[in-house]
């Protein structure tokens, strides 16, 4: 017997006889596993260690240079009917992703180990949690899994206690790596997961985006909850009280950084708090009020651009047991090195590029998604409160979105209906996090665009829905750290947007720091605590003043956008922009 789980011990045995595999590893998550799946990623060579003195438990391994990110011309939704999945998602019927993927994965594990990964996301004995399986031929992937999730005996005593079919059950293989073969398909009703062919994060670890948010977005509308993707803080204001607050921004956007800000000097007596940095899971609680937690256990964040300087937080987290996916290799004291780590010249430095070249000079070092894997618990921000089965009550929810031009650093919302207008139409310029064209603007409703597994009409009523649900939701905000004139910045970011997080505590404790315009509340001019940023007037009316032609416009492509999701129309939101709209018209220009 593998398992005390029938439905789990036939699964495998289904996997088994399709893939073949040469021997099934139920995996425990002990300290000699660990060990042995790392030597046997040393052994082949596709994982090196690194400095033991300076980078104790820290590895770099390598992904195949042809997957480096998600592959969203790749991601399908099967659904029974395709207006379910939406035009915001491709779409495949079942039988055919069955038949192709069956097809795929006859054999594709013969020669290699079957792993058979158990895990939960969320708190142990939260009420929350949702248990997941994976069963994969990659070491890499259940070495990431273990740190990503609360995974191995742990999660299959629950997977048993509970019994039946009460896991998502996530097949992966790496097949041969070659991308005609790469799929990655999820079947809500069937709550499964199929990914071929792939290495890569999102791709592969089913627990993250696959199961937490594509899945986990099908099973919240149908319980009645919220998966985003979207970080979870706690800003600390000088009297010691804690304001909890969860942001959703694309891939590539802040997410990570802003977690784990760590307060400028001038901004004495504030703190942040770490919960989560890319999945927030929400739940009205008894009392109506909206409780987040954080699915994940681990951080899969963005190495460029991770300095002393720019994240402290970040880079002290990545000192030790981590695990860094295509940096670069310095290989005069073994220590990984990817650009904005520090201000050395590449071309100085004794490198191996991302792919495992001598570094020439050409492009970058680092590949610009390369990723760290690390134990939350390992950020010096992290906050215990991650644990609590309960998740944290939100005062605020964040939306925001990388846009050089119009929108400006903050507005509030008017009520919740408004709110989610403002995650509904939130666009942003594309990111290396997939391998779509990078900068170019695109619709990314609440950051979910290339994760909400259903009809994006029906996701944007699900939240509405929520207004008669409560009467202690959070208060819903926009931001844009990213507005630019002359090619560059003109806002400073990182550190800094602590001052725009304190601006949100102060609204929220009913402070009167905004003013009405039809695209919602924008802060007074003396509002914002700037104390010693060197800001000029006029930059900060362009950061916190808004064209009203412009967003006419705006509001017409949006109109346009909400109207093009087939015979499913979010009614509420259109004519909240129609509203909008019609104010602009008369607003002095
Ligand atoms: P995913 O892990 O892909 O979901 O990304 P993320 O949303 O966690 O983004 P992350 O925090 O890793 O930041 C992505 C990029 O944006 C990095 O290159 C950061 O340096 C940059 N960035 C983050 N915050 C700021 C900011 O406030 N201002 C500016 N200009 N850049 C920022
Ligand atoms: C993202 O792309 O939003 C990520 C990385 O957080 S991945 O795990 O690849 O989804
Ligand atoms: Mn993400």
């Amino acid at each position: 017997m593998l398992t005390k789980n029938i439905y789990l011990n036939s699964w495998i045995k289904e996997v088994s006889d399709l893939t073949n595999p040469k021997d099934i590893h139920i995996c425990t998550g002990s300290i000699e596993e660990e060990e042995t799946l790392k030597q046997i990623l040393l052994n082949s060579k596709d994982m090196v260690k690194l400095n033991p003195e300076k980078y104790p438990n820290c590895y770099l391994y390598r992904s195949n240079p042809n997957d480096v990110a998600r592959t969203e011309n790749l991601t399908y939704i099967c659904t029974s009917f395709k207006e379910e999945a939406g035009p915001n998602n491709n779409w495949m019927s079942p039988e055919e992703a069955h038949k192709k993927a069956n097809s795929i994965l006859k054999n594709s594990m013969s020669g290699r180990t079957m792993y058979v990964l158990p895990y939960v996301m969320g708190p142990l004995s939260s009420p929350y949690s949702k248990c997941g399986v994976e069963i994969t031929d990659s070491p890499y992937v259940v070495l990431n899994m273990l740190i990503m999730t609360r995974a191995g005996s742990q999660a299959l005593e629950k997977i048993e206690e509970i019994g039946g079919d009460c896991f998502t059950k996530g097949l992966h293989s790496i097949v041969d790596l070659s991308i005609e073969k790469r799929n990655i398909l999820h079947f809500p009703e069937e709550n499964l997961i199929i990914s071929t062919s792939t290495g890569y994060g999102g791709n592969a670890l089913l627990g993250k985006k696959c199961h937490s948010l594509r899945i986990g977005s099908w099973q919240a509308r149908q319980e009645g909850w919220l998966a985003e993707h979207m970080l979870i803080l706690g800003v600390q204001t000088p009297d010691d009280k804690i304001y909890y607050m969860a942001a959703a921004f694309p891939s590539g956007c802040g997410k990570t950084n802003l977690a784990m800000l760590k307060a400028p000097l001038e901004m004495k007596g504030y703190k942040v708090w770490t919960l989560g940095d890319d999945i927030a899971w929400l739940h009205l609680d008894k009392d109506g009020y909206l409780r987040a937690i954080n699915p994940e256990a681990g951080l899969f964040g963005i190495v460029p651009g991770t300095s002393e300087k720019t994240n402290y937080n970040a880079y002290h987290s990545i000192m030790k047991d981590t695990i860094f996916t295509n940096v670069a290799l310095n290989l005069d004291d073994m220590t990984p090195w990817w650009e904005g780590k520090d201000d050395k010249d590449p071309r100085s430095m004794n490198l191996v590029d991302w792919k495992g070249n001598p570094y020439t000079g050409e492009g970058p070092a680092a590949h610009p998604n390369s990723r760290f894997t690390t134990s939350i618990k390992n950020c010096p921000s992290y906050s215990s409160m991650a644990e609590d089965p309960e998740g944290v009550v939100l005062s605020a929810i964040i939306f925001g979105g990388r846009r050089e031009q119009l929108t400006p650093l903050v507005m509030e919302a008017k009520n919740w209906t408004h709110g989610v207008f403002l995650g509904a139409c939130a666009a942003s310029e594309t990111t290396a996090a997939a391998t779509t064209k990078i900068g170019v603007v695109r619709r990314d409703p609440m950051a979910m665009k290339p994760f909400c597994c259903y009809n994006f009409s029906l996701y944007w009523n699900h939240w509405l829905s929520f207004k008669d649900k409560s009467l202690h939701l959070p208060k819903i905000f926009h931001v844009n750290w990213f507005r630019k004139e002359n090619s560059k910045f003109i806002w400073p970011g990182f550190s800094d947007n602590l001052r725009v997080l304190a601006w949100i505590v102060d609204s929220c404790n009913g402070k009167d720091n905004k003013i009405y315009t039809p695209i919602g509340f924008l802060p007074k001019k003396d509002s914002l605590n700037l104390s010693n940023m060197n800001i000029s007037d006029t930059t900060l009316d362009t950061l916190l003043s808004f064209n009203p032609t412009l967003w006419e416009k705006e509001c017409s492509d949006i109109l346009d956008y909400f109207s093009s999701f087939g015979n499913y129309k979010c009614d509420t939101l259109i004519k909240e922009c129609l509203n909008i709209k019609e104010e602009l018209q008369k607003w002095d220009k």
